[in-house]
Order: C-alpha cells, then sequence, then structure tokens
C-alpha cells in the first residue's frame, strides 16, 4: 500500500468499485482553473468540469471570495418560518434566468432532492387542484433522476434500480430511451429520426387514461446514460401530448441548466416550456452543494390557497436556501454574467462537435453524440468484458496522460469547461485518442 492507500480505507466511496479504487487511490488535492492536482503533484487537465458540475472552472476567485466572506457573517439560518438575505437574492436573481412564467424556485441541497421535491410538488399540485386521482408518474428508460426513491423509481438505470426494484414506487410507466443505433448512430447534434418515439406516452395516457398521469420527467438530453440527445421535434410533441392531456412535463435540467447548452436552461435552447425544472450542479459552479426546483406560476398559484397561517407545502429540508450555498450561487451567476460564460459555451458547441466526431471513423468506436458542450464517444465492449474499456482507459489516463476522462461502461463521457481554451482541447483530445489506440 502506498501513503495514500493507507488513509482511504474508512470512507465507503460513491458509485466507486471500492476495493479495486482503494488498491491503487486516485486521489485530487487540489484544482484551480482548468486542471486538478494530484496527491502526487502532478496537474491533470479536466474533461469532465467536475461532474458536470463546474462549468466556470475549478476555484474561482471570485466564488472562493464570496463564499469565504459569507460563511464569516451568517453560517446558517433556521429555514422555516425564517428567512435571511442570500435565498432570497439567488432566487430572484436565478427566476430572473429562468424561461417566462418561472416566477419561483425551490432550493434543495442536490438534484436527487431537486427531484424528488419535484414529484412531490407534481402530486401535491394535482391534488390542490381537485385533481387528487392524477397520481401516475412517466419517466423514460435509460434517465437519470438520481439515487433517491422517487427519482430512481422514475429513473431507468439498469443498475440503479436492480437491487431497490420491490421498493421502487407503484404506479410509475417509463417511455423508451431515444437512443437506436442503426438509425442514429455518428448524428451530429440532434438525431433527424425518432420524433415517433414520444408516441410513448400517448400510448401510456391511452391504456391508464391520462386524466390518471400526474407528470413525466425527462432530461432534455439525458446525461449519465451517454448523451442521448433528442430527435428533432421530440420535445415539442412531448409538450403537445402533455398538454392535451393535463399532464404536468418536468426536464430535469441538473446538467443542461446553466450554460451546457450554451443558454442559460435546455428549455430556452430547445424552446420547449416544461411546467417544472429541476437543477443542481451549475447553480454554485459545484462549489457547495444545492439544487433548486423552479416553477411556473400556474404551478405555485395552485398551493396558494386556504388559510393563510397553514404551510402550504409540507416538504422542505434544513438546509434549504443554506446561506453559504446561496452566497456561492449568487456568486456564481455574477460570474456567468461577467464573463459571458453561456455566451462562450455557445462559442464553442460547433469546434467542440468537431473535434468529437474526428472519433468517428476509430474501429473501436460505435458512436460519437454531442449537443451543446455535452459529448459521448462510445467503444465498442471487449468480447465478454462490457465495461472493461472504458475503465481502464479512465485509469490510464489519469496515471499517464495527466487527464480526468470520465467513463460510463465503454462511452467515454464529455462534459468540457464552458470557457474552455480550443488548445487545450487539442492536447487533451490527442491523448484520448492514444488511449484508444492502446486499450485492447
Ligand atoms: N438528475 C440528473 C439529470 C443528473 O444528471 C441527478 C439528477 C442527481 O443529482 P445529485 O446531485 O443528487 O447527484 C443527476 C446527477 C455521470 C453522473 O457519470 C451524473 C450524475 C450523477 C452521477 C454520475 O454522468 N448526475
Ligand atoms: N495535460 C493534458 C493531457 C492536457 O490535455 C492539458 C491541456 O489540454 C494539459 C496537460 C495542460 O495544458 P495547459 O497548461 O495548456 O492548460
Amino acid at each position: 500500500m502506498n501513503a495514500v492507500a493507507s488513509h482511504v480505507e474508512a470512507y465507503w466511496m460513491p458509485f466507486t468499485a471500492n476495493r479495486d479504487f482503494k488498491k491503487n487511490p486516485r486521489v485530487i488535492s487540489s484544482a484551480s482553473g482548468h486542471h486538478y492536482t494530484t496527491s502526487d503533484g502532478r496537474q491533470i487537465y479536466d474533461l469532465f468540469s467536475g461532474l458536470w458540475t463546474t462549468g466556470a472552472g475549478h476555484c474561482h476567485p471570485k466564488i472562493v471570495e464570496a463564499v469565504q466572506k459569507q460563511v464569516a457573517t451568517l453560517d446558517y439560518a433556521i429555514a422555516f418560518q425564517i428567512g435571511h438575505d442570500r435565498s432570497f437574492e439567488l432566487a430572484e436573481r436565478v427566476t430572473g434566468m429562468a424561461p417566462d412564467g418561472f416566477n419561483h424556485v425551490f432550493f434543495t441541497n442536490s438534484g436527487s432532492e431537486s427531484v424528488d421535491s419535484a414529484l412531490k410538488i407534481a402530486l401535491g399540485y394535482h391534488r390542490a387542484r381537485g385533481e387528487g386521482n392524477r397520481t401516475r408518474l412517466i419517466g423514460r428508460e435509460r434517465g437519470y433522476h438520481g439515487v433517491n426513491f422517487g427519482g430512481m423509481s422514475v429513473g431507468g438505470m439498469v443498475p440503479n434500480r436492480k437491487v431497490f426494484s420491490p421498493c421502487l414506487l407503484p404506479g410509475v410507466d417509463h417511455i423508451r430511451a431515444t437512443w437506436n443505433p442503426e438509425h442514429m448512430a455518428f448524428s451530429r447534434g440532434q438525431p433527424e429520426w425518432g420524433v415517433h418515439l414520444a408516441e410513448d406516452l400517448e400510448r401510456l395516457a391511452a391504456l391508464h387514461d391520462g386524466s390518471n398521469i400526474a407528470a413525466v420527467i425527462v432530461e432534455p438530453v439525458a446525461g449519465s446514460a451517454g448523451v442521448l440527445v433528442p430527435p428533432v421535434g421530440y420535445l415539442e410533441r412531448l409538450r403537445e401530448i402533455c398538454d392535451r392531456h393535463g399532464i404536468l412535463l418536468i426536464f430535469d435540467e441538473v446538467i443542461t441548466a446553466f450554460g451546457r447548452l450554451g443558454r442559460a436552461f435546455a428549455a430556452d435552447y430547445f424552446g420547449v416550456r416544461p411546467d417544472i425544472i429541476t437543477t443542481a450542479k451549475g447553480l454554485t459552479n459545484g462549489v457547495v452543494p444545492m439544487g433548486g426546483v423552479f416553477v411556473q406560476d400556474h404551478v405555485y398559484d395552485a398551493f396558494m390557497q386556504g388559510p393563510e397561517h397553514m404551510v402550504e407545502l409540507f416538504h422542505g429540508y434544513t438546509y434549504s436556501g443554506h446561506p453559504v450555498a446561496a452566497a456561492a450561487g449568487i456568486a456564481a451567476m455574477d460570474v456567468y454574467d461577467q464573463e459571458g460564460t453561456f455566451e462562450q459555451a455557445a462559442e464553442l458547441a460547433q469546434p467542440f462537435e468537431e473535434i468529437v466526431h474526428s472519433f468517428a471513423d476509430h474501429d473501436k468506436v460505435i458512436d460519437v453524440r454531442n449537443l451543446g458542450l455535452m459529448g459521448a464517444i462510445e467503444l465498442a465492449p471487449r468480447e465478454g468484458a462490457p465495461g472493461a474499456r472504458g475503465l481502464e482507459i479512465h485509469k490510464k489516463a489519469f496515471w499517464e496522460e495527466d487527464l480526468m476522462l470520465r467513463n460510463g461502461m465503454d462511452t467515454i463521457q464529455l462534459s468540457p469547461f464552458l470557457n474552455s481554451r480550443t488548445g487545450d482541447w487539442e492536447k487533451a483530445f490527442d491523448a484520448v485518442r492514444r488511449l484508444i489506440d492502446w486499450v485492447e
């Protein structure tokens, strides 16, 4: 065991092969801008910007300063029946950036909490309007909506659901994922094929009667599943079907909100307005854990009835709107505004598309997908060992190419900084090519 390895046993790491990891731990000690520094002193270029979180770069001085100031001014304030300035300020700020009609936001501490909050809000909304029969929830195969019971139930990642199968929420259905290799492989941006996949929702409305369905939740672009981009017209079609049946449409924008597609929200990018939007990650540039659920006025207003002394939504977290998180959020919005971060991301989308699609002709690559600054290079699995190529590439990238690369099974997931320098990409993607050439 090396010096680091002896200190890593106590921590049960999330979504990690603990025993394999602990034999030779990959450990980060600090970060600045576009690089991490490892515990053995190497500078590593981060091609995943944290975990889709840190689009403006690590340890941004303005956000660091705001957090330092806040923690010394107001560390925590009771969150229920009492308010503090920072949470109101952030709420005003971010609803001001949200699509029209989204004038309220409920704060959480993560994407998983945002999703479970959104599902509860959807159920409460219908009940408040006298439609308490609308209880069915619909998700999508291969969707990722976090790991809490609600999000896991509407999610469609099989390994995340398998062990918990008997305890998933009842009354949940899934529409098909928007990926079909035969018709969609190597599409640049949105695939032309596949709008009809939205009709799955119409079929479920016919099966259950639409009047029993509360909400459908989808990621506008599926992230964790390996960047599955919606076909042209697909999200619009979902919106139409929801309207026809009175179903709430929830966009899970935990990855896509705050610039990943070159706009504040994917809802803006696609010009499709959901009823509820879940966010996290980029809300604070990943600096302090925080999420937010944005709701349209008709959703908020539905709750604002009955005796005024009564709590309208029996839901909330001790740390909802935490002062330090809110200060980080406000500073992140300042950075995005002042540096034109979303505009930078929009300009980088085309060069990014070129660079990821330069892998299309590699004999180990079976698909390349991209939209905005989300990208995926999918490798053919090694015979009898699915996932092995992806993990071997991730590890060698860390140890020998000084590169942070995230793999999901055999798909290399790409989430570059919103303010990346294209010269850095050239070096980083040269390394990616060497790794794909090398892997057996
Ligand atoms: N919804 C979406 C769309 C997400 O991407 C969550 C909810 C849950 O957020 P929290 O903060 O509870 O983790 C996410 C999180 C990957 C990967 O490898 C992505 C996420 C989580 C783990 C792995 O792409 N996204
Ligand atoms: N190492 C790798 C593999 C890289 O991709 C990069 C940047 O792209 C670096 C190191 C450091 O690059 P720079 O100092 O230009 O930011």
